[in-house]
């Protein structure tokens, strides 16, 4: 077993700039698409949003009925259209894409914020194959205590549905403030009954990025909401034209101000991994009514969060910064920690509040052989890496 304190700090946190290596997308009907073009052209939402719809009084619980929702176990990051996209990219390039972890950039989110939020459990799977590390989020651990809080929420009705109606909302806002084509390409009805349309959570684009953090390189897989001005031409940087959509309840109270403050770090982390410039809040008060749309810049929110003044009655200020420093050490010290030759084992990392140590423990063979046959790695994937294997 092997220890990391979150007090850890790397002294330079030289970043790399991310670049996107490819993308692909979730179908209505749960299946993926491969194809980069295809998921570009059809997958790849526009936003557009003029201030002058908030006066129509929008709500965002609006369809909540008609909400057609992935079910929950099938709504996890998954590895094998990952891994599948991966090899067409490393077959038109020729080469092996050059690395050091590959994962969803929701685990380093999660990891990166650890350092002011520990509320949700870490529980991680992590192999070496190939000489990469392979990032899995331990799905089961996450929908046991998703269920468990279900459980408690239906011992009062209107809670339950409280907490059906939050998650809705923000997808609600995605069909509301986006458009399926750019605006020019888009029928006046395609524009204006955005509010009636029905909302899905199946459909989802992914970026994937190659990015780093000191010696550290990392190939991310990330959720991209939608296209913030317009795509440009092939071989140019696509990810400062996009966009990533949020919602948060209306900010008035310095204590409403300190949680809002901790939501803007989270969505800094979550944008600045995958080389995102910009997202949009919309704010809602108690009944779900939109009240207002603000756009950030994700690079002034270490600023914004550095020079807030608000009364945070012992809640430490967020520091973009530190958080760097954090994920930089965190991640030497992963990538020392696990011998990258060695294929005939698997590990668990773990987040332990109390003690505030990251955990790093070895599983199980049974665990191990999961992970490497299908959870993560695929057999067409092993087969691939073989035949360039040096
Ligand atoms: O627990 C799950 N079922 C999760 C599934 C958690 C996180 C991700 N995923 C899936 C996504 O569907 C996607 O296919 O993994 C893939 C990659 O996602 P990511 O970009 O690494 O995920 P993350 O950065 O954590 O979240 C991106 C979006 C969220 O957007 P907001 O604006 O809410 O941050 O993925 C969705 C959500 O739309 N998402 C979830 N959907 C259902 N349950 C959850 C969740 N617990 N967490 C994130
Ligand atoms: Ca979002």
């Amino acid at each position: 077993m092997k220890q990391f304190a979150v007090t850890n700090r790397s002294s330079t946190t030289g970043l790399k700039q991310p670049k996107e290596l490819f993308s692909y997308s979730r179908n209505l009907d749960a299946s993926w698409n491969l194809d980069e073009e295809v998921s570009k052209k059809e997958a790849l939402a526009y936003y557009y949003f003029p201030d002058s719809q908030l006066d129509n009084n929008i709500n965002l619980s609006g369809g909540f009925q008609t909400f057609q929702k992935i079910p929950d176990a099938a709504n996890v990051a998954n590895f094998p259209s990952l891994l599948r996209c991966l090899q067409n990219h490393e077959q038109e390039t020729g080469k092996k894409v050059k690395v050091d972890i590959i994962t969803f950039r929701g685990i380093m989110s999660k990891l990166i914020t650890l350092i002011y939020d520990d509320r949700n459990p870490v529980e991680l799977y992590v192999i070496a194959y190939d000489k990469q590390l392979f990032l899995k989020n331990d799905d089961e651990a996450d929908a046991k205590r998703k269920e468990e809080q279900k459980n408690k929420a239906a011992e009062n009705e209107k809670d339950a549905l409280y907490l059906q109606q939050c998650e809705f909302v923000g997808y609600k806002f995605e069909t509301l403030t986006t458009l399926p084509k750019p605006w020019a390409e888009c029928t006046r009805p395609m524009i204006e009954k955005r509010t009636k349309k029905v909302v899905n959570n199946y459909e989802q684009y992914l970026s994937v990025v190659r990015s780093g953090i000191g010696k550290i390189k990392t190939l991310l897989a990330g959720e991209v909401d939608g296209v913030w001005d317009y795509v440009p031409e092939k071989g140019e940087d696509i990810l400062p034209h996009y966009v990533e959509l949020k919602t948060s309840a209306v900010v008035e109270t310095p204590p409403q101000m300190v949680r809002f403050e901790l939501k803007l770090f989270k969505t800094w982390a979550q944008c600045f991994l995958l080389g995102i410039k910009q997202f949009v809040y919309g704010y809602r008060d108690q009944n779900f009514n939109l009240r207002g749309v603000e756009v950030f810049q994700t690079e002034e929110v270490p600023v914004i969060l550095k020079e807030s003044d608000v009364s945070r009655r012992g809640v430490p200020q967020y520091s973009c910064t530190e958080a760097l420093k954090w994920y930089g050490a965190l991640l030497d010290w992963l990538v020392l920690s696990i011998d990258l030759t060695d294929e005939l084992k698997a590990y668990k990392l773990t987040y332990n509040a109390v003690s505030k140590q990251v955990i790093l423990k070895e599983c199980s063979k049974e665990e191990n052989d999961i992970l490497r046959n299908g959870d993560i790695l695929t057999d067409e994937f092993k087969q691939w890496r073989n035949s360039i294997r040096k």
